[in-house]
């Protein structure tokens, strides 16, 4: 019956008192229900036996009803412009309401099939009843570590709804084990610690900390110490994102849960008069937050933005008739020049009016250094102060050195051993100097600056990526990998710092995830030495924290995201990658190299389609000169087609794309050069025309003879190349 009514899941067990109060008693008496009256008053004692309901009660029916739908989070619904609403309120109706008139449909089938006298009451949510524990006793699912129940096949997307009956039944069902295992997926994901463990070493939810809870039950202003509730306006469906048991979970078959509004615009959102959130929210779960507690979510979330156009917004919000939304927002754009002033690390997008405004960080991830040194030389001029301005010229010197000689490209982490076996990059004795005298000085302002204040977060945030840069410059420039991993300590060392004293502080996790994952991937014999100098790793938890930074992040979010697309490109992993690069794409639309990168990735992954359909678009793109891809080389991209059709054994195009780009070899970059000759011979070779093969393999070792394709090379003079078949 129930699922003729609409329910994916029922089942039924007896009105009696749960064992589970007392687990409610104890959470409340933590303090974990935070403001949340009707759990800390009368109401929540009525929850120690269903009866106080229905003083008849013999028997609860629960039901389960999915609310997912096929909508999923994409790089154009995700953007730093949006806001985010969680899935059990997307739907044009509310949920209390559907499932009401579904349980009184179930009802009136039991009325029907039950011919005597029967009480019955129905209960949704709102109701003094342990929901999850009745749930859970009559067979719905487990209560995972999310503290969410979960169903085997059905996941957790799904609400609860019970009918108390005063008639007995039969049989009655028993709780499914707990099937979370070792897994502690959501515990690591949620990004403000919300969920804690409690006195029997179970988890449980510290509401305080929880993005629902801020963003939909606490009223008024934000505490002082709030933790940071990112783009989320109401709910937060993080911890059942992540879940394992979600993966495979069904969409909903009902309409009227089907997406109205998930990801506004927050710009739009913090326009909204009165009438306007009434007209779009009024039956909708948003409601519940009300005009002033959604406008206040609107106003935290613009001040969490990484996009320097909300800050406008912020400021007309700062104006707002509404005293908790003005208090919010102007509370948040005073927040704004120290986050912007630690965003200009990665993003150096200052926004606020008395500190320097850089767009140079725009330029520097669409690969234009050129331009973006010419802003950070000038906001180093006018911060001669501030060791940050120091390190972007750094940066933006090794980045531009970096692109120049092909080590931006990801051939870099290819090779068995990338991180250590990149030929030394060529770079002028002047920007040598200038790059020393930035990471000295930079070095030397935070040192003074620590010395005044030891719990100095900028200064150490400095100091970390300094020394970050360091690293990179005496792995690739110096070739110098004990001082490059040295540094590297030195860096994760003042982010252990940050960590202490800002453990919420999710960028600060970008350095410490990637020293884990790359001494984590050091031959074994350099671990052993490296242990003796102090540096430990571990790869996995290194892919995790830089997973968290790339969610969660503020500051350092697209530098964890290019680090993962390239680390998940050397895992062989390159479904991961793929929308990661389409993410970065998407934002930063004037670097070719996230769409070449795709093109690899579509086909390491088996799709030559999409590989071909990305390569053509950036052909379309060059050919029509936009910006960023005017002195993109047609021979770079038949070189590119080359090697994908080489990959997918279509030799005669390859060897067609191959011959054209060498033909040309000086339009090409250094990496790709020496990669073009090796793999013209590679396809010679594979023809059966070794004669042929032989002139491109001496041309791949004459470009760049210490290069690892010169050295592949090599062994094919003598021994011609053969497609080694698949394990
Ligand atoms: C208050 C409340 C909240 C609070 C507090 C949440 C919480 N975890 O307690 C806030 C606002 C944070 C919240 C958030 C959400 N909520 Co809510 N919430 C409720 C409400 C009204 C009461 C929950 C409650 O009593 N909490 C007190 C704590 C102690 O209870 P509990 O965590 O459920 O734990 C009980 C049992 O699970 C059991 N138990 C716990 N651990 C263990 C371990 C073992 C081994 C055993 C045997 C038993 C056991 O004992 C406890 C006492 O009964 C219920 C509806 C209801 N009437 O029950 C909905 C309800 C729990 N929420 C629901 C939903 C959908 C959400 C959100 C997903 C919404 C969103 N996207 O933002 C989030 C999920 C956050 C999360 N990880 O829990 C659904 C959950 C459906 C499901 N599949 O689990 C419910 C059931 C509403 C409904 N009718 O559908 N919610
Ligand atoms: S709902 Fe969000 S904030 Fe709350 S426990 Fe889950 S992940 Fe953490
Ligand atoms: S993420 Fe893992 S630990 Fe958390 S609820 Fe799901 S299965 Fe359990």
């Amino acid at each position: 019956m129930a699922h003729a009514c609409g329910f994916e899941l029922a089942g039924v067990v007896e009105a009696l008192s749960s064992p589970d109060f007392a687990r409610f008693e104890e959470w409340r008496a933590a303090g974990f229900a935070g403001e949340m009256d009707y759990l800390n008053d009368r109401r929540g004692d009525l929850r120690s036996d269903p009866r106080a309901l229905l003083p008849s009660a013999r028997t609860i029916l629960c039901v389960g009803k999915l609310y997912q739908t096929s909508q999923r989070a994409t790089a154009e619904n995700t953007g730093d412009t949006r806001g985010w609403i969680s899935r059990f309120a997307w739907g044009r109706q509310d949920y209390h309401d559907v499932m009401r008139e579904r349980l009184q449909r179930l009802l009136a089938m039991i009325r029907a099939a039950h011919h005597g006298p029967m009480e019955a009451k129905i209960c949704v949510d709102t109701a003094p009843l342990l929901e999850r524990s009745y749930a859970r006793a009559a067979g719905l699912g487990w209560i995972g570590k999310n503290t969410c129940l979960i169903h085997e096949r059905q996941g957790s997307w799904f609400f609860l709804g019970e009918i108390l009956l005063s008639i007995p039944l039969l049989t009655f069902d028993a709780p499914p084990p707990d099937r979370c295992g070792t897994c502690r997926r959501c515990i690591d994901a949620c990004p403000t610690d919300a969920l804690v463990p409690n006195g029997q070493g179970e988890w449980t939810l510290d509401a305080r900390l929880c993005i629902s809870y801020l963003t939909i039950e606490k009223r008024g202003e934000s505490p002082e110490n709030e933790p940071p509730t990112g783009n989320h306006l109401f709910g937060c469906d993080i911890c059942q994102d992540v879940c394992p048991w979600n993966k495979r979970a069904p969409d909903t078959q009902e309409d009227a849960f089907q997406p109205a509004v998930f990801a506004p615009p927050l710009e739009e959102m913090a326009a909204l008069s009165e009438e306007e959130f009434r007209a779009k929210f009024r039956g909708s779960p948003v409601w519940r937050a009300k005009y002033e507690g959604f406008l206040r979510n609107v106003a935290r979330a613009l001040g969490q933005s990484k996009n320097p156009d909300m800050k406008k917004p912020l400021e007309r919000l700062a104006k707002h008739e509404n005293a908790v939304v003005a208090r919010t927002a102007r509370k948040a754009l005073r927040a704004l020049p120290v986050i912007w002033l630690a965003l200009t690390i990665i993003t150096g997008r200052c926004l606020a009016s008395d500190v320097p405004v850089s767009p140079g960080y725009d330029h520097f991830y669409n690969n234009e250094f050129d331009e973006a040194l010419t802003f950070f030389e000038s906001d180093l001029k006018a911060h001669p102060e501030d060791p940050q301005m120091f390190n972007h010229v750094a940066q933006g010197i090794l980045y531009r050195e970096m692109l120049r000689s092909g080590a931006l490209e990801s051939q870099m982490v290819s090779g068995n051993n990338p991180f250590l076996r990149r030929p030394k990059m060529e770079i002028s004795d002047k920007d040598k100097q200038r790059f020393a005298y930035c990471f000295d000085q930079a070095v030397k302002i935070s040192d003074e600056m620590l010395r005044k204040n030891p719990n100095d977060l900028e200064a150490l945030a400095a100091l970390s990526v300094a020394h970050g840069l360091k690293s990179n410059y005496l792995f690739l420039v110096e070739k110098t990998w004990i001082d490059s991993l040295k540094e590297a300590t030195a860096a994760r060392k003042a982010n252990e710092r940050i960590r202490e004293l800002d453990p919420k502080d999710a960028d600060a996790k970008l350095v410490y995830g990637l020293n884990e994952y790359v001494v984590g991937s050091l031959p074994f014999y350099m671990r052993a030495l490296g242990s003796i100098g102090g540096f430990h790793g571990d790869r996995n938890d290194g892919i995790q924290q830089l997973e968290i930074v790339a969610r969660h992040g503020v500051r350092n979010r697209y530098d964890a995201q290019v680090l993962l697309a390239v680390i998940y490109r050397r895992e062989r992993d390159p479904k991961k990658a793929i929308p990661l690069l389409k993410e970065l794409a998407a934002r930063f639309p004037r670097n070719y190299l996230f769409r070449l990168e795709q093109v690899q990735m579509y086909s390491d992954a088996g799709d030559k389609k999409s590989a071909l359909a990305v390569l053509a678009e950036v052909d379309d793109l060059r050919k029509a000169r936009k910006p960023g891809y005017a002195n993109l080389t047609a021979e770079k991209l038949l070189y590119f087609r080359g090697n994908l059709l080489f990959w997918y054994n279509d030799l005669p195009g390859a060897l067609a794309d191959l011959q054209q780009a060498t033909q040309k070899a000086g339009e090409l970059d250094l990496n790709t050069e020496v990669l073009a000759w090796l793999r013209l011979g590679q396809v010679e070779d594979l023809q059966g025309r070794h004669t042929e093969a032989i002139p491109a393999y001496r041309e791949a070792i004459k470009v760049a003879p210490k290069s690892e394709p010169a050295v592949e090379a090599r062994g094919y003079l003598s021994t011609p190349y053969h497609r080694k078949e698949k394990a």
